[in-house]
């Protein structure tokens, strides 16, 4: 089986092609990625000898009409992910979420090709730091910021492709990842790598804001479940019970580093900072037989603290770029 993954040099896409390689020698693996910013060809280095890499624009048609026409299959990881850029810049959040998606939906159209589409639990707004309600597939859709509004775009346009054309296509909307290999701009890998250098965690407004955090490795087991039982035209929900106020995992992670509990900053909030995601995996769980195997943050936190600790080579050539931004923003 040849698969095309698109995004397949970011933090998830590549931890996903580095798993499927090691634990299925059949499946054959086709990369498209931009290498953007976010991208880094050296994150697949384990397996490159076994992945054919197309370096190039989702939203190319002739580039992905090709690689389309030759798979089996295409798991689409491709986009603009960070919330904090699509408001300094959303215009290529618009360009590679919503016109990338469209390009590859007409694509797979054309050749009949299966696709999973990988998708966010933002796409569903924020909840209430005290409401008992989690996410379930039947959650209206009611996006918060220029990125989730085009990953809910790009959702719609799934279902749409489905239901008009007849595209073979599954949806998943995943909780927080973390896990080695991600940009040094996101949450938890910022962090790390600010008490690697000896400096201070930024925590955003009070910390009070909660995520669900899973494990790459748990969302990426749960794509290939979904790839392999789900139902054509579905979607589910992926989250591994992970809630956890920011404040708490700056602790957990001050405290493996043996720093004081209250060795942060608080610094400017971001605007219109969704309150708190949680994820009801129940479909997931009962339907497709997934389970999480990272059941203790703690410990897979750990796991990922000793990964930056021993990789500094790969994270440190943009910290010092992506500190530079968020000091001009006050962060
Ligand atoms: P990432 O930013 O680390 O990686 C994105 C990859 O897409 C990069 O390699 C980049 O070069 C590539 N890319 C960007 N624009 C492109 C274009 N126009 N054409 C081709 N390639 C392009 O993102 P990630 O955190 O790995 O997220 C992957 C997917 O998973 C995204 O669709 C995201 O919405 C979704 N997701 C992420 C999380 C999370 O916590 N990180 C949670 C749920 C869902
Ligand atoms: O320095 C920081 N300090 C801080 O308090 C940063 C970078 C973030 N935060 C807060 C903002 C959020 O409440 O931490 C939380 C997590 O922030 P991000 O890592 O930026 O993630 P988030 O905005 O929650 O979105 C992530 O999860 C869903 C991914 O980036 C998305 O791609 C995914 O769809």
């Amino acid at each position: 089986m040849r698969v095309l993954v698109t995004g397949g040099a970011g933090f998830i896409g590549a931890n996903f092609v580095r798993r499927t390689v090691e634990t299925r020698p059949d499946v054959e693996v086709v990369v498209l990625d931009a290498l953007t910013y976010a991208g880094d060809e050296r994150s697949l280095d384990p397996v490159r000898d076994r992945v054919d890499l197309e370096v190039g624009d989702v939203a190319d048609t002739d580039l992905v009409d090709r690689l389309v026409s030759a798979a089996d299959l295409v798991v689409h990881f491709a986009a603009e992910s960070h919330n904090d850029n699509s408001l300094a810049d959303p215009s290529p959040f618009v360009r590679t979420n919503v016109l990338g998606t469209f390009t590859l939906l007409e694509a797979v159209r054309r050749h009949d090709v299966r696709l999973h589409h990988v998708s966010t639990d933002e796409v569903y707004g924020d909840l209430a730091l005290d409401d008992p309600a989690r996410f379930t597939e039947a959650t209206p859709y009611n996006p918060s910021s220029p990125y989730s509004s085009t990953k809910a775009s790009s959702d719609l346009l799934v279902r749409a492709w489905v239901r008009s054309f007849g595209v073979r296509a599954t949806i998943s909307n995943c909780s927080n990842n973390y896990g080695p290999y991600q940009h040094v701009e996101k949450f938890i890998p910022r962090q790390i790598t600010n008490l690697i250098d000896g400096h201070r965690p930024k925590v955003y407004g009070a910390g009070a804001n909660v995520r669900d955090w899973i494990h790459v490795d748990d969302h990426n087991d749960a794509v290939w479940a979904i790839v392999e039982r789900g139902v054509l035209g579905e979607t589910y929900l992926v989250g591994a019970d992970g809630e956890r106020s920011n404040l708490a995992v700056v602790q957990d992670l001050l405290e493996i580093f043996g720093r004081d509990r209250d060795d942060y900053d608080l610094v400017a909030d971001r605007a219109g900072h969704d309150l708190r995601y949680a994820i009801d995996a129940t479909r997931l769980r009962t339907e497709l037989g997934w389970v999480p195997r990272y059941t203790s943050f703690g410990e897979g936190v750990a796991r990922t603290v000793d990964w930056y600790r021993d990789n500094e080579a790969w994270w440190r050539p943009t910290k010092a770029r992506t500190e530079a931004r968020y000091a001009a923003s006050g962060q």
